[in-house]
């Protein structure tokens, strides 16, 4: 049976997901979840999820929600398919992808999730940005990005000479966060900068970056 994969293409969760099928070279189905309608937050949905979320993936008889841990199975499940995203034959490459997809997670996601969402989604909602809540989050990103730029002096990408999971995690939000006032940050860290350059022209994330539409101010 097909995966199905639930959300939309200008979510920054989704488009995290949509861009391990596309690194995998899967087949799937992306089934729309009408968020203005709030369908998210029906019983039909909550049973999927129900923190009332995109996305979602099914395969068959599992449901799986959370775009990390969808990731992480697909990159476990189709391991011999495409690049190996979590360096299954080395168990130090493994673990420092580990490390780095809690940097991700813990570090750069809470500083950059704030900025994008207060310039993006807030307008969108018909409220205010705050430009206290943006400026100190670009302080934080800011530190984070010079570990990144310490740490992308010495390896091609975050976890190694090697593209990972890691580094797809950092994707979708980083893409919309260049399209703010303030993609100086990477854009004046060379070796963060080389590095944005060569993970976003990818091909798996260029054909998902098509649907990410929302950033177009
Ligand atoms: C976050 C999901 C999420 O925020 C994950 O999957 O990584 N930690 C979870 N989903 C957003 C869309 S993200 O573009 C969402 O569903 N928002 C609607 C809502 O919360 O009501």
């Amino acid at each position: 049976m097909a995966l199905k994969l639930h959300g939309i293409p200008m979510s920054t969760c989704t488009t995290r997901v949509l861009t391990c099928l596309h690194e995998k070279g899967l087949d799937f189905e992306l089934v729309p979840v009408n968020l203005f309608a709030g369908e998210h937050k029906q019983p039909p949905f909550l049973a999927k999820n129900p923190f009332g979320q995109i996305p979602v993936l099914e395969d068959g008889d599992l449901t799986l929600f959370e775009s990390r841990a969808i990731t992480a199975y697909l990159a476990e499940k189709y391991k011999e398919t495409g690049c190996d995203l979590l360096r299954h034959n080395d168990l130090k490459e493994a673990a420092l992808v580990k490390v780095w997809l809690e940097v991700e997670s813990q570090q750069y996601h809470p500083a950059i999730y704030q900025i994008v969402y207060q310039f993006f989604v807030l307008p969108l909602q018909g409220k205010t940005a705050d430009q206290a809540i943006i400026d100190v989050n670009l302080e934080k990103l800011g530190k984070v990005l010079d570990v990144y730029e310490a740490r992308l002096g010495t390896t091609k990408c975050l976890a190694g000479d090697f593209y990972s999971l890691a580094d797809l995690h950092h994707l979708s939000y980083t893409y919309y966060f260049m399209k703010t006032p303030w993609a100086s940050l990477i854009n004046s860290r060379p070796n963060v900068k080389a590095w944005w350059d060569d993970i976003s022209s990818r091909p798996a994330f260029k054909k998902v970056a098509e649907g990410m539409t929302f950033g177009e101010k």
